[in-house]
């Protein structure tokens, strides 16, 4: 037990006894019910967590850079081995995976980097290969829990998160992006960012970022936080706070500098050092905070309960008609090269999901 709040210790591997009632409570009214939460915690941090992010956009942006960013960044302190130099062009879709310990929990973080897109004179489906990949996480995972002798646990190579980089132009969201994000925000959780921020000004910045969340709402992109998940008044105040700064304006750096003899994420200009991790440079740290201190855990159920359920039901309805016999579980072969059409989720649907889970 952790003398000083008085929760058990994550190496303790069973729950506690409940609280022994204190001086003047009730003996025959305490139950212990409270105790469930150290259960869950204990149970947890066994576990440990899965989280999987990917990075779209054009090539060039800054994506490989940002993944180290993220690798690198000071909560972290982690750095993948290979890093140094300059980042190569990212020619085919790959992920990197890393177990990040902090206070005794553990989190299994996987990025997966994406070639860039747009750079063809012909862009037609080049989303193809994206939203290709985030189907096929979404079929083995349909795979293995259809399975009648299924794993305990899944591994979860699903993304919970996509982060959209969009070019800093300054004027507004081009039509290749508009078309991009329609259909991805239908398959995955997309939080889009601003690029190379460093590029802009204070106030372009904040022009541009007006401009791009005109255009998601007039064609009707909802990206992450959507506002009809929103689910109480906590929610709501903390999302919609997070809805008026997206797209956050970032950088990305993957080497350290010294500012004031402190060693520093950043990009060395002739003016300066553009730190990564200063809130008065650019909003990387907002972008860390959403995804893994503040909404880690609403991605991954948003990701279970409404993208992946949607990607399920259409699987089973298309496999409806398949004759039942003995390998009856087996589903047809998923549309390759042409990703499920999703209709847009209801929140009834979502909480019917979780009811069910629960159960
Ligand atoms: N000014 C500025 N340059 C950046 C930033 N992030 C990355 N870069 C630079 O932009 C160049 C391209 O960065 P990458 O990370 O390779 O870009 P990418 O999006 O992965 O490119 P592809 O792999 O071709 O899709 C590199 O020289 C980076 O150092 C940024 O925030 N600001
Ligand atoms: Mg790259």
């Amino acid at each position: 037990m952790d003398p000083m709040r008085g929760s058990p210790s994550p190496c303790s591997s069973r729950p506690p006894s409940p609280r022994s009632p204190v001086c003047g409570e009730k003996l025959s009214s305490y139950v212990g019910i409270e105790a469930v939460l150290d259960q869950l915690k204990i149970k947890a941090m066994k576990m440990g967590f899965e989280f999987n992010i990917m990075v779209v956009g054009q090539s060039g942006l800054g994506k490989s850079t940002m993944v180290n960013t993220l690798f690198k960044s000071k909560v972290w302190k982690s750095s993948p081995q290979g890093l140094g130099g300059p980042t190569p062009q990212t020619l085919q879709l790959q992920s990197v995976t890393h177990v990040i310990e902090e206070k005794g929990v553990k989190l299994k973080l996987t990025v997966t980097d994406t070639p860039g897109f747009g750079d063809q004179i012909n862009n037609d489906k080049c989303w193809d290969p994206i939203l290709g990949y985030i189907n096929e996480q979404y079929e083995r995972y349909l795979q293995e829990e259809i399975l009648i002798t299924r794993q305990r646990h899944i591994p979860d190579t699903r993304v919970h998160c996509c982060v959209y980089f969009v070019p800093p132009t300054g004027h507004c969201l081009r039509p290749l992006d508009i078309e991009f994000l329609q259909r991805l925000c239908r398959a995955v959780n997309v939080v889009p960012v601003i690029a190379r921020a460093d590029s802009l000004t204070l106030e372009e910045r904040e022009a541009f970022r007006q401009r791009i969340q005109h255009n998601l709402k007039m064609h009707r992109i909802d990206v992450y936080p959507q506002k009809c998940f929103d689910e109480e008044i906590n929610d709501k105040l903390l999302n919609s706070k997070i809805r008026d700064r997206i797209p956050f304006a970032v950088v990305g750096a993957d080497r350290e500098h010294i500012v004031n003899g402190r060693c520093v994420l950043g990009r060395k200009t002739k003016w300066g050092i553009v730190e990564v991790e200063n809130i008065a440079h650019c909003e990387f740290p907002l972008l860390r905070d959403l995804l893994i201190r503040s909404h880690l855990q609403d991605l991954k159920d948003i990701t279970h309960n409404v993208h992946y359920e949607n990607y399920r039901v259409l699987r089973l309805n298309e496999s409806h008609s398949l004759p039942r016999g003995p390998g009856w579980v087996n589903l047809s072969p998923a549309p390759s090269g042409c990703p499920l059409l999703m209709h847009k989720p209801s929140k009834a649907h979502r909480r019917v999901q979780e009811d069910s889970d629960d159960d």
